[in-house]
């Protein structure tokens, strides 16, 4: 498939031989979890709405029927974005049961990030929700379309359809498998792409992660392996349901592999969360670490009954030591982290890992396959053991090049094959990783990744800026969150309003991204080589904050 870079032969035929790859498609693993767990329970949502195997698996096998007989071929790009509602689960395993490749887009994106995907992927079709959270998709997906013209196919959760497009909700109705034979549905080949993932982490305007059913497939059922997933296994998840570690980490498809139950909420908040974990006896809870600090801290944590918690699954953004020593006690159950990418990798702590390790530790690798160096980044050579470097990754399921980004792999891979994740960690003496830090300009504002690169060409395109730099400062609760220094043109005036104004009005970029502090100055420090040194930026803004908290 064009743009996309398979594994060298030598490393396929290896991952075949020791079981990694089993050659089938996302599709039939879940095919066969309809079938052998048909009566249980797979997927609670916060809305109330219940559906066992049995039934999930043929409104996904009636969709994607609908799908193939409006003319979706195998391989067309399908950009998924819809909030966590029951439909989000239903078409994306539907979108792959017809053979396309979803793209897994976050409902908070917006025009700039939705155009974005379209034009590169060359999407032919798009499934959003009428309106999520006072916002129109259908209106925004009509601009994307004048864009785009090849995005002919769009489908629509809830609301009333316009514009030609069509309602999932009546397709769901429509009996269609009275009609149309199953022998319609293509069967992808398992060792090419089978979803298009957002990279969180990379440096640079986002890109897009293909991950072929083989890795795919091995990416959750060894994730559920290692998180001990079973068919008592009920699963909270209140972070996007597109998002990796929602959806595949082990997420959606690793509770389905094992029949267990997922609960999806729409509501991230620390009391809905609870208040399910109680209702639903939920025993894996999947939380960013501000998530489990908004639980640890709520008032009202003692009316919910939270003893069928056994783990907490967390990861995105580094827990904190002084969070993760709180959990066992005051939550009552265990942690399991997770240091994750999209691009692949997944470290996690096992739960018979010693105390320190489970806490001080950000894990080690899921797959006896996977390789690991820790290394200087500026020659290559790996660091002496225990002391930080840049993390570089190869294994059966981590890529080995982004989609359409020749230019970009050349730098994000080493030639023979290492993903070069730019997080900087440490050997721990136990072998596992501890994440120090990272390298790659991003900003990590609670799991959620942004490039500053990508912001920073929105920003200077305001009449009233020269130059910016767009860095991250300390949060209490966040971790992080995005500050811009700016060089504003003589003679006119910007503030943080009207910046974020002309981001969201005229840029129509995703509200997360918008910086939460402007620091207007007349000229950038510089590195030797004279490039902007945002090192010294972020130390400034964030001597400035502890400053201003001591003042206050
Ligand atoms: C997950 O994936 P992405 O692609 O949104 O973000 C990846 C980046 C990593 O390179 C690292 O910088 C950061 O997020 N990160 C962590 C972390 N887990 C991810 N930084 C510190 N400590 C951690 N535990 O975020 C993701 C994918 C699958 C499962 C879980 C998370």
């Amino acid at each position: 498939m064009e743009g996309f870079t398979p594994w060298p032969d030598e490393f396929a035929q290896e991952y075949r031989r020791a079981g990694f790859w089993l050659d089938r498609t996302i599709t039939e693993v879940m095919d066969e979890s309809f079938a052998k767990y048909a009566v249980r329970t797979a997927l609670i949502t916060s809305g109330g709405r219940e559906l066992t195997y049995g039934e999930l698996g043929n409104l996904v096998t009636r969709l994607a029927l609908h799908l193939v007989t409006l003319g979706l071929r195998k391989h067309d790009r399908l950009i998924l974005q819809m909030p966590n509602i029951p439909e989000v689960v239903i078409t994306y395993l539907a979108a792959l049961k017809a053979g396309a490749i979803p793209i897994m887009a976050l409902f908070a994106h917006r025009e700039a990030e939705i155009s974005y995907f379209a034009e590169l992927s060359q999407a032919r079709a798009v499934a959003v929700a009428a309106e999520w959270r006072g916002f129109d998709y259908q209106e925004m997906v009509s601009h994307v379309q004048a864009k785009n013209p090849q995005l002919e196919t769009v489908l629509v959760a809830g609301g009333d359809p316009r514009n030609g497009s069509r309602s999932i909700d009546a397709m769901l109705e429509d009996p269609i498998e009275n009609r149309v034979g199953a022998d319609e549905l293509p069967r992808p080949d398992p060792s090419l792409p089978a979803v298009l993932l957002l990279s969180g982490g990379t440096t640079g305007i986002p890109k897009l992660i293909p991950r072929t059913h083989n890795d795919y497939v091995y990416n959750f059922l060894c994730n559920a392996d290692v998180c001990k997933l079973d068919e008592d296994t009920i699963s909270l998840i209140a972070i996007p349901q597109e998002h990796n570690f929602a959806v595949a980490c082990p997420g959606l498809k690793g509770v389905l592999s094992t029949g267990g139950c997922e609960v999806l909420s729409d509501n991230p908040g620390p009391e809905a969360m609870m208040e399910l974990i109680a209702r639903y006896r939920v025993t894996h809870c999947v939380a960013v670490p501000t998530m489990i600090v908004g639980m640890l801290n709520h008032p009202n944590r003692s009316q919910y009954d939270l003893s069928s918690l056994e783990v907490i699954l967390t990861g995105g953004s580094k827990l904190s030591p002084e969070i993760a020593v709180r959990i066992e006690p005051e939550l009552g159950c265990d942690v399991q982290q997770v240091l994750g990418m999209a691009e692949g990798p997944l470290y996690w702590t096992r739960r018979d890992d010693p105390v320190e390790v489970r806490l001080h530790t950000q894990g080690r690798p899921q797959s006896p396959g996977d390789e690991f160096k820790v290394v200087d980044p500026f020659t290559g050579e790996e660091a002496p053991r225990g002391e930080v470097g840049e993390l570089w990754c190869r294994g059966p399921h981590i890529i080995r090049g982004y989609y359409r980004a020749p230019e970009h792999n050349a730098k994000a891979f080493t030639e023979d094959g290492f993903y070069k994740s730019g997080d900087l960690v440490r050997l721990h003496p136990s072998g596992n990783i501890v994440v120090e830090g990272r390298i790659k300009d991003c900003i990590n504002r609670g799991g959620e990744k942004i490039s500053a690169e990508e912001v920073e060409n929105h920003i200077v395109a305001h009449p009233a800026v020269i130059n910016c730099a767009y860095v991250a400062m300390p949060d209490p609760l966040l971790g992080e969150r995005a500050c811009v220094y700016v060089i504003p043109r003589p003679g006119s005036t910007i503030t943080l309003q009207s910046l974020n104004e002309f981001l969201l009005g005229e840029r129509k970029i995703a509200k997360f991204k918008l910086p939460e502090r402007l620091e207007l100055v007349d000229a950038f420090p510089l590195t030797a080589v004279g490039k902007v040194n945002k090192n010294a930026l972020r130390q400034t803004i964030a001597d400035k904050i502890t400053q201003e908290r001591k003042s206050a």
